[in-house]
């Protein structure tokens, strides 16, 4: 069998690529990775060269032998399937939950990451999150602190499922802006695991070197502009 070989993307902009990286990683498949320059203007041509395979003509995209599997969540499950399925839950009501969780997030997490986008977590400077965002992460958080109660952690089901993975790039968004943790503890130590996980930390360390994309619309008029912690606070 040929080496899978992962279209990923600038890993300062494409959560979703950092979502199927992951998986593909935390199921220990080995895997060639072209990353490829999502950042504008060159973005389209090389989306162009994308489109020539793969009927989305957007990253990430998963080719193994003939198969194209374009989607992130399409790869994940495409891990979990080479990993015996070790990477879901086994019990069937937390497996259903998990992918609640999945389907959330690929839905759009309730607008949370349109206007918090993927390539602010990695800005020097940092607005405050708007009211309706820390609502919508509060209303994220209160349903993650019982399921985290109920298989006393690390990860949301004991182990780490791609539940984890596929809420990764949201906790780094919120974490490196300033949301205070002091109503959930348990989403605060299961952020600190995830962020601490080797295979994220790879992800982010490569991310963290880039120059940084600006988009003009992560502003809100009239908001100062303040320095990010970008630190956790200690648990
Ligand atoms: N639903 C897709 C979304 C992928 C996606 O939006 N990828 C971005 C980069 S992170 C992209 O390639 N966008 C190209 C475009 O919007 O034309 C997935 O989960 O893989």
């Amino acid at each position: 069998m040929a080496m899978p070989l992962l279209y990923s993307g600038t890993k300062n902009a494409s959560s979703w690529a950092m979502r199927a990286w992951l998986a593909l990683r935390e199921a220990g498949i080995a895997f060639d990775e072209e990353v490829v320059d999502i950042r504008r203007p060159q973005r389209f041509a090389n989306l162009d060269r994308i489109a020539a395979f793969s009927p989305p003509a957007m990253v990430p995209v998963l080719v193994v032998n003939e198969a194209v599997i374009f989607d992130s969540i399409a790869i994940m499950e495409y891990a979990n399937d080479v990993a015996a399925g070790i990477l879901l839950p086994d019990d069937l009501n937390a497996r259903a939950c998990a992918r609640s969780l999945i389907s959330w997030q690929h839905s759009g997490l309730s607008q949370i990451c349109a206007r918090i986008s993927f390539e602010s977590a990695f800005y020097p400077l940092k607005r405050s999150l708007t009211v309706t965002e820390r609502a919508e992460a509060g209303r994220l958080f209160d349903c993650l602190e019982p399921i985290l109660q109920g298989s006393g952690g690390p990860f949301l089901f004991g182990t780490l499922s791609l539940a984890d993975l596929m809420l990764v790039p949201t906790v780094v968004r919120l974490t490196r802006h300033d949301l205070d943790f002091a109503n959930w503890p348990r989403s605060l130590a299961w952020a600190t695991a995830l962020l601490g996980r080797a295979s994220v930390a790879e992800w982010m360390q490569e991310a963290d070197k880039l120059p940084h994309i600006w988009f003009d619309e992560y502003l809100v008029p009239g908001d100062p502009i303040k320095m990010a912690p970008a630190v956790l606070p200690a648990i």
